[in-house]
């Protein structure tokens, strides 16, 4: 049994739903972040940047952080046709290009501007504000170029650059984003991928 240590938030929701997707049987065991019980020492032994996600997985005595590589794991130990993660290919490399795009861009960028926005007024600080909301203005046309020609997924099929990106874009859409959603290949990538019944379970799996 994998268990994924998390909680309600953007990057854990990535693993839950490839977890559903491939019908992993997973126990869910809860980090209190406000409680600080990713700082303590038995944590920090297994995930030295005191972050979630992080599996561990009894079958294989294997423990993963980082969600992309996490995503890759599941994908390449227990997805055997290739749902989420092509064997080999350029399908393969696009679906990896994706997901990397995401730990490295997207994630941090809307991160540290959603840090700025939800900061009391006395933290904000207007040029972090403004080089933070230009950048996630040119990462969402980089999402809408990658979908352009109706193309329906990021990466060709539906794959991890998908999941990776669904949890962050789905809170920029309910933040009402502008520049989110005057892209509307992007609105409606959002909703198809949304409509994903294993999306559904896994959006909810922390609560
Ligand atoms: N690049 C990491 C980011 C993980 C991350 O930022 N996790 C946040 C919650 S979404 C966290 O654990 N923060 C606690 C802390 O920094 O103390 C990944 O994709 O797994």
């Amino acid at each position: 049994m994998i268990t994924l240590y998390g909680g309600p938030t953007t990057n854990v929701r990535k693993v839950t739903i490839a977890l559903e997707e491939l019908n992993i049987p997973y126990y869910p065991n809860h980090i209190l972040l406000h409680m600080g019980h990713q700082r303590e020492e038995w944590f920090l032994a297994m995930a030295p940047n005191n972050k979630i996600p992080l599996i561990d997985d009894g079958e294989s005595g294997i423990k993963v952080w980082e969600s992309g590589a996490i995503l890759t794991y599941l994908a390449d130990q227990y997805d055997p046709g290739g749902e989420i993660l092509a064997k080999s290919g350029q399908a393969r490399y696009a679906a990896l290009q994706g997901a990397f795009f995401q730990a490295a861009h997207i994630g941090p960028n809307l991160g540290r501007l959603n840090d700025q926005l939800t900061a009391a007024d006395e933290d904000k600080i207007p040029a972090m504000m403004e080089l933070f909301y230009t950048e996630a203005v040119r990462l969402s046309g980089v999402l809408q170029r990658m979908l352009d020609d109706e193309r329906p997924y990021l990466a060709g099929n539906y794959s991890i650059a998908d999941i990776m990106h669904y949890p962050w874009m789905k809170a920029a859409l309910d933040l009402q984003f502008p520049a989110l959603i005057e892209k509307p290949l992007l609105v409606a990538w959002i909703e198809r991928i949304g409509e994903r019944p294993a999306v559904q379970r896994g959006m909810l799996a922390f609560g």
